[in-house]
C-alpha cells in the first residue's frame, strides 16, 4: 500500500475504470468519482464534545467507478481486497452485517439518502479502489462514505451541498456501522481545500479555512501498521466517559459540552465528576481545546515551533488521559521529538494504532525516517511506514 500513496490521480483513474470494466463491463455513462483521506493536525476527541479541531483533506483517497443500474441490485467489487470477490446486493436488503465487509459503508449512505428524503430507486454496480492504506487512522470509511454521497447526488440528481453530505455520512457511520464517531473525519472529507487546514468549531459547525505555509517543511505520517480490532469499541467507550463528566459537571454549572468550559472553570468544577477516569477524560477534551484554537492563532502568526510544541503537548494527553496511544504511537512521536529536524509531532485520528503525524524540515526528512524508523523496529519487532503528504481539495468527480 506504501507505493500506492505515490500513484497520480489520473494514473488511479485509468486503473479503476480497467478494473470495472473486468469485472462489469464497460462504464459507458457512469462516472469515476474520489473523496480524499484526512489527518489532523492538532485536537483530537473534541469533535464529539463540541470542542475545535484542525484538520486537512489529503491529495490520497479513494475512488468510486460507477455505472447506474435499471433494476434494484447493487454490486461491489474493492480492487483493493480482491480476494473478497463481488459482494451482491439489493436496495431492499439494506441492513447491517459484518458479512457485507466494507460494502457496509456504502450501503449506510444509500440507506442514509433514503430516509433523508433522497431516494435510491435504481441500483448501481460500484468498484473501489483507494491509496489511503487501510486502517491507518486516515478516514479511508470517511472518504468511502463520502465518495458514495458525492456519486448518489451525481447519479440520481440530488442536491446537497458539503456540510450536509457529511453530516448524512456521519449519521450512516453512527446508525448503520455502529461507531459513534464525531463529524471531523467526514466534514475534513467532504470540504477539504488544497494547502489549507479547516478550523472547524464542532459545536456551531462554522469553519475557516486556514492557509498550512510550511515552507522548507513537510508533513509526514507515519503508520504503526498495528492491527487495531479493538479500535472502535474503545472510542465508543472514551466517548461515553466525557458524557458521564459532562453529566456529573452539568449538575454544578451549565453547560452544554465539555467544548463549552474553559480551563480555569474545569479546574474550579472538576471535583464535581465522581470517577477519576472520566475527569481525565474530560481534563483531555477541555485543555485539547483550548490547546487547538491557541495552536490556531500561533501557526496564522508564523510561529510554526510553537505550534510543534503544542502538538507534543497534545500528544502527552492523549496518551496520559485519555489513553487511546499504546507503545507503538507513543514509541514513534517519543523518537520523532528526539530528532532536531522535527518541529512536531504526535498522534492523529481515533488511536489505538493508526499513524502519527509529523511536521519535519525537508533537509531533515531522510534523517527523521531513518531514525525514528530504527528506533520502532527496534522496540516493537517490526517495521514502520512513512509517507510525505501533501494537502489536497475535497470530493471530485473526475
Ligand atoms: C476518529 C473519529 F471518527 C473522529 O470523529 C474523531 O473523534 C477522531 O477519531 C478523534 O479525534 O477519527
Amino acid at each position: 500500500m506504501s507505493r500506492l500513496t505515490r500513484v497520480s490521480q489520473q494514473e488511479m483513474k485509468e486503473r479503476i475504470t480497467v478494473g470495472f470494466e473486468k469485472h462489469f463491463g464497460p462504464l459507458g455513462d457512469g462516472h469515476v468519482y474520489f473523496a480524499p483521506g484526512r489527518v489532523n493536525l492538532i485536537g483530537e476527541h473534541t469533535d464529539y464534545n463540541g470542542g475545535h479541531v484542525f484538520p486537512c483533506a489529503l491529495t490520497i483517497g479513494t475512488y468510486a467507478a460507477v455505472r447506474r443500474r435499471t433494476d434494484r441490485k447493487l454490486r461491489f467489487f474493492s480492487m483493493n481486497f480482491p480476494r473478497n470477490g463481488v459482494y451482491e446486493s439489493a436496495l431492499d436488503e439494506l441492513i447491517p452485517s459484518p458479512r457485507f465487509g466494507w460494502t457496509n459503508y456504502p450501503k449506510g449512505v444509500v440507506k442514509i439518502f433514503g430516509d433523508h428524503g433522497y431516494p435510491v430507486e435504481n441500483g448501481f454496480d460500484m468498484v473501489i479502489y483507494g491509496n489511503i492504506p487501510n486502517g491507518s487512522g486516515l478516514s479511508s470509511s470517511a472518504a468511502l462514505e463520502v465518495v458514495t454521497a458525492v456519486m448518489l447526488c451525481d447519479q440520481y440528481g440530488f442536491e446537497i451541498d458539503g456540510k450536509q453530505i457529511a453530516l448524512l455520512c456521519q449519521e450512516s457511520e453512527n446508525t448503520y456501522n455502529g461507531m459513534n464517531c464525531g463529524i471531523m473525519d467526514q466534514f475534513t472529507v467532504a470540504m477539504g481545500r488544497e494547502d489549507h487546514a479547516i478550523f472547524l468549531d464542532t459545536a456551531k459547525l462554522s469553519y475557516e479555512y486556514v492557509p498550512i505555509r510550511l515552507k522548507d517543511a513537510s508533513i509526514i505520517i507515519a503508520n504503526t501498521n498495528k492491527k487495531h480490532h479493538l479500535r472502535d469499541s474503545k472510542y465508543n467507550d472514551r466517548r461515553k466517559e466525557c458524557e458521564k463528566a459532562l453529566a456529573d459537571l452539568s449538575k454544578v454549572i451549565q453547560i452544554s459540552s465539555l467544548g463549552d468550559l474553559s480551563c480555569e472553570e474545569f479546574e474550579e468544577y472538576k471535583g464535581a465528576i465522581e470517577d477519576p477516569v472520566c475527569r481525565r477524560r474530560a481534563k483531555h477534551a477541555v485543555y485539547e481545546n483550548r490547546r487547538t484554537v491557541d495552536a490556531v492563532r500561533l501557526l496564522k502568526q508564523g510561529k510554526l515551533g510553537a505550534f510543534g510544541k503544542l502538538m507534543r503537548e497534545a500528544h502527552l494527553s492523549v496518551s496520559r488521559d485519555y489513553e487511546v496511544t499504546g507503545i507503538e504511537l507513543d514509541t514513534l512521536a517519543e523518537a520523532a521529538w528526539r530528532v532536531p529536524g522535527c518541529i512536531g509531532s504526535r498522534m492523529t485520528g481515533g488511536g489505538f494504532g493508526g499513524c502519527t503525524v509529523s511536521i519535519v524540515r525537508n533537509d531533515s526528512i531522510p534523517e527523521f525516517m531513518g531514525r525514528v524508523g530504527r528506533a520502532y523496529r527496534k522496540k516493537i519487532g517490526y517495521q514502520a511506514d512513512f509517507y510525505t503528504v501533501k494537502i489536497g481539495g475535497g470530493p471530485q468527480i473526475l
